[in-house]
């Protein structure tokens, strides 16, 4: 089994779509093992995008997502990463498919509603930037046995 570290960023919890983002992850089958309502800090941001460092949008990057409360997860399921990056949809909102999240509610970006890891590199660090080791809880979901 994977796992990734999925984000609604600031502008998806201002906007009331935290209930509908959850659904398509759980629609999908996909198994929740933590989630954090909390503001990041900033030396958080930093590191939560360190790839991005150096970048012209970076400054911009790291405000958007310390502008309010975001909703820090962490979800299971086979090829977690590809799939829920799938499920996501793409960064520039004149790109992302209707059906994906990011095409059927982001209308401007960079405000595309949720973050997902790109590798499991990133998953492990994301996931250490914001839940420590207990942090996570194991059960069984039995809905998985047939998906
Ligand atoms: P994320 O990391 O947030 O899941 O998004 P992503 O993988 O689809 O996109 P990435 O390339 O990692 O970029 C991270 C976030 O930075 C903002 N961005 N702005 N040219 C720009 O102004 C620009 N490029 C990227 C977006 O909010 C993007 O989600
Ligand atoms: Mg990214």
């Amino acid at each position: 089994m994977d796992r990734t570290f999925l984000m609604v960023k600031p502008d998806g919890v201002q906007r009331g779509l935290i209930g509908r983002i959850i659904s398509r992850l759980e629609d999908k089958g996909f198994k929740l093992t933590a989630a954090k309502f909390v503001q990041v800090t900033r030396e958080q941001a930093e590191r939560h995008y360190e790839e991005h460092k150096g970048k012209p949008f970076f400054e911009n990057l790291v405000n958007f997502i310390t502008s309010g409360p975001v909703l820090a997860m962490v979800w299971e399921g086979d090829d977690i990463i590809t799939l829920s990056r799938t499920l996501i949809g793409k960064t520039s909102v004149t790109e992302a498919l209707p059906g994906t999240i990011r095409g059927d509610f982001a209308a401007h970006t960079p405000f595309n509603l949720i973050h997902g890891s790109d590798s499991p590199q990133s998953a492990e660090r994301e996931i250490a930037n914001f839940f420590g080791p207990d942090e996570e809880v194991q059960y069984d979901k039995s809905v998985t046995a047939w998906i």
